[in-house]
């Protein structure tokens, strides 16, 4: 057999093996077959060096000595490889929980609001939106709340400019979500049932109950004769629906300048009561302001404070934890 094709099937056979051997011993056995010595593979393929013509033998020599250095480096790392822990077996223990990879979750106030647009929906009302920065007409005069009456108290609301000679109109952060029911009633014909749900702002002072800036979910219910009554069922199963079945509610007569009569309606909370909106029968002054005919047409309004419902239901006792972004709070919900 031509010396070449010694040479390449040793190499080939002998690399095969150092790969295939799995332990210290079958890589002693390798190494007794391929790199012995006294007999072996090696042995044969040095015979087969003896039989090349003296002329050729400096350089076939030299390629017989390539080969076994290839081997044998082969051989070497693979004993080196063969006597290292395993990785897998070392530092991978796989009876260990995996790391949990932390994932936000919706903002507990997201959350209700999805809840009370779910709860209207089933009862019939559509949601509406209305923009925060809002003019004196839809946050005031619209909603029968005159020039001198204290709500419109500069020191009490976020005024973002003044009306002037060159500016007729000032704007505001709206300070109720009422805003929208004149909104509405402007572009849509009655009957008309709404939510609204957004943000509203006030410069009160803030303490448990109360921030800056809150939000609201306003419904507006008008059509041929929607009465109290209507109001005060919706109310009650709007209650019911988010706070449990046995919530017990009650509504005090109050002053809104755009319902007649009025009302505002708490919880009871522990020994006492926690006020979760106002409402009442829209004024026909509103509905007249909003091209509506108080002879043809009633309805109902009411404002909810979004943040007391939720702290009712889960027995928070500050709102202040809604805003402050604070996580082992927000990762209760
Ligand atoms: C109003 O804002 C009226 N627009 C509600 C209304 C609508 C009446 C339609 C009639 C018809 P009031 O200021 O009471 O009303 O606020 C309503 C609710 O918002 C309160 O009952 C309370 O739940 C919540 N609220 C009021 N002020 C704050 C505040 N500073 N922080 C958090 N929640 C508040």
């Amino acid at each position: 057999m031509d010396h070449n094709q010694s040479f390449a099937d040793y190499e080939a056979s002998a690399l095969l093996a150092i790969a295939g051997a799995l332990s210290a011993g079958d890589l002693e056995e390798v190494r007794i077959e391929y790199l012995g010595k006294k007999q072996g593979r090696l042995k044969d393929l040095q015979a087969v060096l003896g039989q090349v013509p003296p002329d050729q033998r400096p350089a076939v020599g030299m390629k017989f000595n390539a080969i076994k250095d290839r081997v044998t480096s082969a051989w070497e790392s693979r004993k080196e490889q063969l006597a290292k822990p395993k990785q897998s077996e070392s530092w991978i223990d796989v009876t260990l929980p995996g790391s949990r990879r932390e994932i936000g979750s919706r903002h507990p106030l997201s959350q209700t609001i999805g809840e009370f647009k779910g709860i209207m929906a089933r009862f019939g009302f559509d949601v509406e939106e209305g923009p925060e920065v809002e003019d004196e007409w839809h946050n005031f005069v619209a909603l029968n709340i005159p020039d001198d009456h204290p709500a419109r108290n500069p020191l009490d609301n976020f005024y973002l400019s003044v009306a002037s000679s060159t500016n007729p109109e000032a704007r505001l952060l709206r300070s109720q979500t009422s805003t929208v029911q004149i909104r509405t009633m402007e572009h849509r014909p009655p009957p008309v049932r709404i939510v609204s749900v957004g943000r509203v702002y006030r410069p009160d002072p803030v303490d448990a109950t109360h921030h800056l800036m809150f939000h609201q979910m306003e419904g507006l219910m008008i059509g041929p004769d929607v009465t109290m009554s209507s109001l005060k069922t919706v109310l009650r199963l709007f209650a019911a629906s988010y706070l449990g079945e046995g919530t017990v509610v009650r509504f005090r007569p109050s002053f809104f300048p755009f319902t007649e009569p009025s009302v505002e309606f708490d919880a009871r909370r522990g020994t006492g009561w926690l006020e979760l909106g106002g409402a009442g029968m829209v004024d026909p002054n509103v509905l007249r302001a909003c091209g509506y005919d108080p002879e043809q047409v009633s309805g109902f309004a009411f404002g909810l404070g979004i943040a007391r419902f939720c702290m009712m239901r889960h027995g928070i006792t500050d709102i202040r934890h809604f805003y402050d972004n604070e996580l082992r709070f927000l990762k209760q919900f």
